[in-house]
């Protein structure tokens, strides 16, 4: 399937960005429309395994989904060595391992779950959940004045054009939580109402969208602004940044 060399890829830019130490990050992506009738009911390869919390608007979808463990540098060389396709049963309540072996889901798949089954509950057709760990950017939510969303927004978008056009509707900042919890994946949830790249104070980002490749180049993008944020701050001066009239002027220029 295309769409696997395609996470593959992504994986592989993770890494070689060094946002990826040791198992650090994961992906999940939503292969349903992708499957042919056939592919869908392929048999299980181990018993089902009973989830948290019922995802019924994911009822028979299939995801592929990073491996508990498994390291970004070998997704990218060999993705089913370290990932799997499951397949949420029709009540929601549980899933398969059905392709290619039964590797074990990240330690995040509950919270990955749950996020793509809110938001397409919202009718929203989010394929793709990326978590991973870029230095410049978690570095930034060790700043207080950067706990708050609009001031972060802000300054990440003044760095340059491209992330008021990439990344337009900003991003949500989850005050520190232990990974892996509930409450981590409620709290992001609660920002994936406005935003769709999500900071996790000293910890790392999430984003979410209907394609791989896009959701790596918003990350990428804010990364890029972070980078000249602190270059200018290590140079010894307080980077001018675009004025508000320059980033407005985008908003009809790319229609916004
Ligand atoms: O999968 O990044 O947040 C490893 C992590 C957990
Ligand atoms: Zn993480």
């Amino acid at each position: 399937m295309a769409e696997i060399e395609r996470i593959a890829e992504v994986a592989g830019y993770l890494w070689t960005k060094g946002w990826a130490e040791r198992n650090g990050g994961n992906i999940s992506v939503n292969v349903t429309s992708l499957m042919s009738e056939e592919e869908k009911t392929l048999p299980a390869l181990c018993p089902a395994i009973d989830l948290l919390t019922p995802m019924e608007v994911l009822s028979n979808h299939i995801f592929y989904v990073t491996g508990t463990g498994k390291r970004m540098r070998y997704v990218a060389q060999d993705p089913f060595a370290n990932g799997s396709l499951i397949r949420i049963s029709s009540d929601g309540k549980s899933y398969e391992i059905i392709a290619e072996q039964p590797i074990v889901p990240t330690s995040e798949l509950p919270s990955h779950l749950m996020m793509h089954n809110y938001l397409r509950g919202l009718g929203r057709d989010i394929k793709v959940v990326v978590h991973t760990h870029p230095t410049d950017l978690i570095g930034m939510t060790h700043c207080k004045p950067f706990l708050d969303s609009e001031k972060l927004t802000r300054t990440l978008w003044s760095m340059i054009p491209e992330s008021r056009i990439i990344v337009p509707k900003g991003v949500g900042i989850v005050p520190y939580e232990i990974p892996g919890t509930l409450a981590l994946a409620e709290a992001t949830i609660r920002q994936l109402e406005k935003h769709d790249v999500v900071f996790w104070e000293k910890h790392g980002i999430l984003a979410v969208g209907e394609d791989i490749i896009e959701c790596f180049d918003a990350i990428d993008t804010l990364s890029k602004s972070a980078q000249i944020y602190m270059n200018a701050r290590m140079c010894g001066y307080e980077p001018e940044g675009m004025t508000d009239q320059q980033l407005d002027d985008l908003v009809p220029a790319f229609g916004l």
